[in-house]
């Protein structure tokens, strides 16, 4: 099933998502239901939150070199800790709760991680690149932060203003 998505303003996505401690079969109905939901909106990632369930889940799916996506690509982390970092880069992100907007964010560029898979059972998990970026934007969002909050003051009321004026003229 395809579930709404909750975009900016809503102050939802600024809530701290709890720890998960069930693996059952509720969270695995949320886990497929949240796939379905980034898929069918072009998405590469989403956060439990945005389709508003506050709970340290979140998916990724990148596409490979030509630029398809597989499901057995897809990775699912539930309780995700960055155990060590490394190095800094800049990617162009967007967001699905943020549509439309897209703008460079600074990140670490390597990351060794320690996650959940959705039987409860502790991953490990080094990543690079576009896979590192991804995994930093969506736990962003488990502490309730989205990347517009990273970018420069500027740039940030640059985005305020062509966003509030997209909204009205979609209204
Ligand atoms: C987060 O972002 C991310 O504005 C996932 O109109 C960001 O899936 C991962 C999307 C940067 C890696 C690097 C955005 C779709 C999807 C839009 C997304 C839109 C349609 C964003
Ligand atoms: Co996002």
């Amino acid at each position: 099933m395809r579930l709404p998505i909750v975009t900016y303003p809503d102050k939802r996505l600024k809530l701290h998502s709890s720890e998960v401690v069930v693996f059952d079969a509720l969270l695995h109905e949320l886990l497929d239901n949240m796939y379905e939901t980034m898929i069918t909106s072009n998405g590469i990632g989403l956060a439990a939150i945005q389709v508003a369930h506050p709970i340290r889940v979140l998916i990724i799916n990148l596409p490979d070199e030509e630029g398809e996506q597989y499901p057995d690509d897809l990775l699912e982390m539930i309780n995700p800790k960055i155990i060590q970092f490394e190095g800094s880069t800049y990617y162009q992100e967007g967001c699905l709760s943020v549509p439309g907007f897209y703008e460079e964010v600074g990140r670490y560029e390597r990351l060794r991680l320690l996650y959940q898979d959705r039987f409860g059972q502790e991953q490990i998990l080094d990543a690079e690149g576009l896979l590192s970026v991804a995994i930093q934007h969506e736990m962003d969002h488990l502490d309730g932060k989205l990347f517009i909050e990273k970018i420069s003051y500027a740039r940030r009321k640059k985005f305020e203003k062509e966003y509030k004026k997209n909204q009205k003229s979609k209204s």
